[in-house]
C-alpha cells in the first residue's frame, strides 16, 4: 500500500477533524463518543476509501472530491462490523486483534455506534453533494447498496442458508461484501457523471472485485484454520486449488475490463493487486 501512504495520510486527518466535530464531548455522551472512535480507528485498512481515490484517478477527477463518499462508505463499513460481531449476528470477541465493540463499551452501545455511523453517513453525503447533477442516483445507489435489496439480504442469507452451494455463497459475497465496494467505486462514477453504459460495466466490475474480496478473506480464514461456524466459507464448497484459481481469474477479468476505459487504471490495477497479495 506504499503508494497510497499520502492519501491514507490525508483521509485519516480528515476522518480525525470530522469525529472531532459531530461526536458529543459531554462527560454523559463520552461512552458513545469514545465508542464510535474505537471502531473508526482501531488499524482497518480503508480499502474502500482507496477504492474511491483510484476511480477517482481513472476518471480524472480530483480524489478530493471523493473524500466524503469515501468517509460515509467507511462509517457504514464500520458500523457494518460493529453489528456483525454482535452476540446475535456473528459473535465474535475479537476485531483487527482487539476486543470487539460490544466487548468494551457493552452491546447496548455497540449498537447504538453503529446506528449512529449510518445517519452520520447520509448527513456527510447530503452536505457534500446534494448541489450534484446525479445526487439523487447516487443516494439511491447508497441506500439500495447498505439496505435489504443489499449488504442487508446478504447477511439475512448469510445468518439463514445452510449447506450454501456455490451460486448461493457468490450471492452472499455480491450482496454482503460486494455492495460496499461497488458503491465505492460506482459512486465516483455518479459523481463523474458517466453514461450508463460506462456505469453498468463499473457495476459487474466492483461486485466481483467483491468477490475476489471476500474468497481472499476466506482464503486466509482458512489456511489460519479460522471459519466461524455462522459464516460460510468458500474453500469448503469448491476447495482449496479452485478457491486460489478463482481469485485470480477474477482480479484477471476486472484489470482486463478496466483497460476499457480511457483513464489511467493503474491505482486501481494496484488495489486488485494488493488484494491478491494481502495477508491481513
Ligand atoms: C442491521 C444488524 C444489521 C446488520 C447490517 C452486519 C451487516 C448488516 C452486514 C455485515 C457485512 C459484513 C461484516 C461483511 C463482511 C465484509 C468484510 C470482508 C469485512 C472486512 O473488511 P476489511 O478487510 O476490514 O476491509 P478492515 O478491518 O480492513 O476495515
Amino acid at each position: 500500500m506504499d503508494g497510497f501512504k499520502e492519501q491514507i495520510l490525508k483521509f485519516e486527518n480528515h476522518l480525525e477533524l470530522l469525529a472531532k466535530n459531530f461526536l458529543p464531548t459531554s462527560s454523559s455522551l463520552q461512552v458513545i463518543s469514545d465508542s464510535i472512535k474505537y471502531s473508526l480507528f482501531s488499524g482497518g485498512k480503508r480499502f474502500r476509501p482507496l477504492l474511491c481515490f483510484a476511480t477517482a484517478e481513472l476518471f480524472e477527477l480530483d480524489p478530493e472530491k471523493t473524500i466524503p463518499l469515501a468517509t460515509a462508505i467507511e462509517f457504514i463499513h464500520t458500523y457494518s462490523l460493529i453489528h456483525d460481531d454482535l452476540p446475535c449476528m456473528d459473535d465474535d470477541d475479537l476485531r483487527r486483534g482487539k476486543p470487539s465493540n460490544h466487548k468494551k463499551f457493552g452491546e447496548d452501545i455497540a449498537l447504538l455506534a453503529g446506528d449512529a455511523l449510518i445517519s452520520e453517513a447520509q448527513k456527510i453525503l447530503v452536505q457534500a453533494y446534494s448541489g450534484e447533477q446525479n445526487f439523487k442516483d447516487l443516494f439511491v445507489e447508497f441506500s439500495d447498496s447498505i439496505g435489504v435489496q443489499g449488504m442487508i439480504a446478504g447477511q439475512v442469507l448469510d445468518l439463514r442458508l445452510t449447506d450454501t452451494n456455490f451460486d448461493e455463497m457468490k450471492e452472499i459475497h455480491f450482496l454482503k461484501t460486494g455492495q460496499l465496494i461497488k458503491l465505492a467505486i460506482k459512486g465516483v462514477g455518479y459523481l463523474v457523471g458517466i453514461d450508463s453504459e460506462k456505469l453498468n460495466s463499473l457495476n459487474d466490475l466492483s461486485l466481483n472485485l467483491g468477490f475476489a474480496f471476500q474468497i481472499k478473506d476466506d482464503l486466509q480464514d482458512f489456511m489460519a484454520g479460522d471459519e466461524s461456524d455462522s459464516e460460510a466459507n468458500m474453500v469448503n464448497v469448491i476447495g482449496l486449488e479452485k478457491t486460489q484459481h478463482l481469485i485470480q481469474s477474477l482480479s484477471k477479468d476486472i484489470k482486463t475490463t478496466l483497460q476499457t476505459f480511457s483513464g489511467d487504471p493503474s491505482s486501481l490495477q494496484a488495489l486488485i493487486d494488493y488484494n491478491l497479495n494481502r495477508e491481513n
